[in-house]
């Protein structure tokens, strides 16, 4: 409200009737009543892909913003020339509140936050059961910046033509998180692309996961053909996917209302700018356990509910490791 309202009396005072014939002034912030609505699609070195109506619209950021970037899935206000006709340039002059973010840190020593996607209403952590192996620990992390962020939390399993999802289930089937496991097979006969949409239609979803997992591959099953992005081949010397994908890109779900986020592999998903007590939250098996803990607890003390709690088989050990191992890569961080 204060952002616009001054700008907005001036202006009233120039524009009054009595005052007719006097052209608006071009020294006062101009307040971009007339900025057009985009959705930034992708980013690549300060050039913004932004979809404006049903153009697609390259902008760059107005200096009047700053040092605040946009990023994919911003809603922003644009002037300019938006006919999205070629070497047209618009320039975005304003970011929309965000309803979510998802941040991450190159690793937890790293204070550089960057913001991978705005405005998703899910993440969807993509793990394949084999080639590469699951990794628990990275699946945490993922759901530790979903619930900072404000996302809701979707497991995707993939490649389960190639291992059983037994093991993974037994540690993340008991928590209440939507998931789904599909398969090369049921990814051509078109079977996996119908349970993946009923997670995904109306909302925006970020797909997250270690490089090679299947997250460009199962993207390209659910948008139009013509949205296509290519996929990685595993590397016959490493066995590891390429890095493929080099830069996040919002596409439209085919068919239907929703948008899905293609970012690129990950390692690593740092969590430097989560505070310590909030990643109890990603742990709901566990959280419940804490009731008996002593006031605040550093869950990785004696005195700490948990260890009864899972010995008395409420939740996975491997779970409660894999929270103690989290919080004390944060702790390090904290101490110095
Ligand atoms: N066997 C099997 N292979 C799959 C499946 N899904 C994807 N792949 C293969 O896995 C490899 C990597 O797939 P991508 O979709 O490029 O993986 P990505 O997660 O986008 O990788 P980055 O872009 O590097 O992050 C490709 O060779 C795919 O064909 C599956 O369900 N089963
Ligand atoms: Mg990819
Ligand atoms: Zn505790």
């Amino acid at each position: 409200m204060r952002r616009y309202g001054k700008h907005t009396d001036e202006d009233d005072i120039r524009t009054r009737p009595g005052r007719r014939g006097t052209r608006p002034r071009t020294n006062i912030r101009p307040k971009h009543e007339d900025a057009a609505e985009g959705l930034v699609l992708t980013v690549d070195r300060g050039r913004l892909t932004c979809l404006v109506d049903d153009r697609t619209v390259m902008a760059m950021k107005a200096r009047e913003l700053g040092r605040k970037a946009a990023v994919v899935g911003d809603r922003v206000a644009l002037v300019g020339d938006l006919t999205g006709k070629k070497d047209t340039l618009a320039r975005i002059v304003r970011i929309e509140q965000r309803t979510s973010v998802l941040r991450r840190t190159a690793d937890d020593d790293d204070p550089f936050e960057r913001v991978v996607v705005a405005n998703a209403d899910q993440l969807a952590i993509v793990t394949a059961l084999a080639d590469p192996e699951p990794r628990p620990r990275l699946i945490d992390r993922c759901l530790v910046a979903a619930f900072d962020g404000g996302l809701e939390p979707l497991l995707v399993m993939t490649k389960s033509d190639l291992a059983p999802p037994d093991k993974l289930l037994e540690l993340y089937g008991a928590l209440d998180i939507p998931y789904v496991v599909t398969s090369r097979e049921e990814l051509e006969n078109g079977t996996a692309v119908a349970r993946v949409r009923e997670q995904l239609d109306g909302r925006i979803t970020a797909f997250v996961g270690h490089s090679g997992v299947g997250k460009t591959t199962l993207v390209n099953a659910l948008v139009p053909e013509d949205q296509r992005r290519t996929t990685g081949h595993v590397n016959a010397v490493t066995g590891r996917g390429r890095h493929t994908t080099t830069s996040a890109l919002a596409l439209p779900l085919s068919g239907g209302a929703g948008w899905v986020v293609d970012t690129p592999g990950v390692r690593s998903f740092g969590l430097h700018h989560v505070n310590p007590s909030r990643v109890i939250h990603a742990f709901p098996d566990l959280e419940s356990g804490t009731e008996g803990c002593p006031r605040a607890c550093s869950h990785d003390e004696p005195d700490c509910a948990l260890d009864a709690w899972v010995e008395e088989g409420h939740a996975d050990p491997a779970r409660l490791y894999s929270l103690r191992r989290l919080l004390a890569t944060r702790e390090r961080k904290e101490g110095d």
